[in-house]
């Protein structure tokens, strides 16, 4: 069991990268490619094999309790798209995930437009620690600016999407209306569904201008729009994680939360896959709780 101490609920500290394989924008993946599982063969999670897929790099050798590692698999994808897709174990309680992934750009960027698609299993469920059934935090995706450091999460919060901003004085930005997890699985445990997610961000310029931009399932589903944010002091971003830690899913086991069709825009806005709204079926590769 590896714990991950450098992301947690008071982050001052954030290991060190070394980017295996940079990125140029725009940029997509569906993960076809050949299967990786972070640190196969190596229980104590020494080492993580490098991913050979579009230049998605590793991430953290983070583990769960139980030892369920991060995964490009075929059990991952989303079936309106080929390939595989990424796997994101989550085990029940605080912080307790594998390792994610991360891509890194080739040049800091000042704004941005990420989309991509991520399916809960059926049933899936989080533990009422006194915000109800709902997330009191479930981290999609860290942006990290120039000197290494985090600077955006793109995040569940109770029950709204959207990013907390380290450092800032706009820090929890969120939906206004209940856009979050409720509202996206249509109950309060997970639907076993693809759904589309894309964030439009781009850095302030003086502490009062940043946008962000949340759509979810769908162009015409915009819940959040804000052309008012403090990005703080950060002033272009290098790197983004995929798949981060969460607080508190309740599931009795290990469950993985996929990832896939990643895109990374600099120039616009990037939209769903097909024309129909909402999300896909879960055709493949579902994993129901037990
Ligand atoms: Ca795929
Ligand atoms: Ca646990
Ligand atoms: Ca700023």
């Amino acid at each position: 069991m590896i714990k991950n101490l450098f992301i947690g609920a008071a982050l001052v500290l954030l290991p060190y990268y070394i980017a295996n394989a940079t990125i140029t924008l725009p940029w997509s993946t569906t993960f076809d490619c050949a299967e990786w599982t972070q640190c196969e063969g190596d229980p104590a999670c020494t080492t993580v094999p490098p991913i050979d897929c579009d230049g998605v790099d590793t991430y953290l050798n983070t583990t769960t309790d139980n030892g369920s590692l991060e995964e490009i698999k075929a059990e991952g994808n989303n079936p309106i798209g080929v390939g595989k897709g990424q796997r994101h174990w989550y085990g029940d309680g605080f912080n307790d995930h594998s390792g994610g992934t991360a891509v890194t750009f080739s040049d800091g960027q000042t704004e941005l437009w990420i989309r991509w698609y991520q399916r809960y299993p059926l049933g899936f469920t989080w533990e009422d620690i006194g915000y109800g059934n709902v997330p009191h935090y479930d981290k999609l995706m860290y942006m990290f600016s120039e000197g290494k450091q985090a600077s955006v999460v793109l995040q569940l919060k109770y029950d709204e999407i959207g990013v907390w901003l380290v450092g800032s004085t706009s820090q929890n930005i969120v939906s206004a209306n209940s856009s979050g997890w409720t509202s996206i699985n249509g109950g309060s445990t997970g639907d076993g569904l693809f759904h589309y997610y894309e964030f439009h961000l781009k850095m302030d310029t003086n502490g009062t201008d940043g946008v962000l931009q949340v759509w979810v399932d769908g162009v015409d589903n915009l819940v959040v729009d804000r052309h008012d944010l403090d990005y703080g002091p950060q002033t272009s971003w290098f790197r983004l994680n995929i798949g981060s830690n969460n607080d508190a899913p309740y599931n009795q086991q290990d469950v993985p939360v996929d990832y896939d069709d990643i895109a990374i825009s600099n120039t616009g806005y990037i939209g769903p896959l097909d024309s129909t709204p909402a999300h896909t079926s879960n055709i493949s590769g579902s994993f129901t709780i037990q």
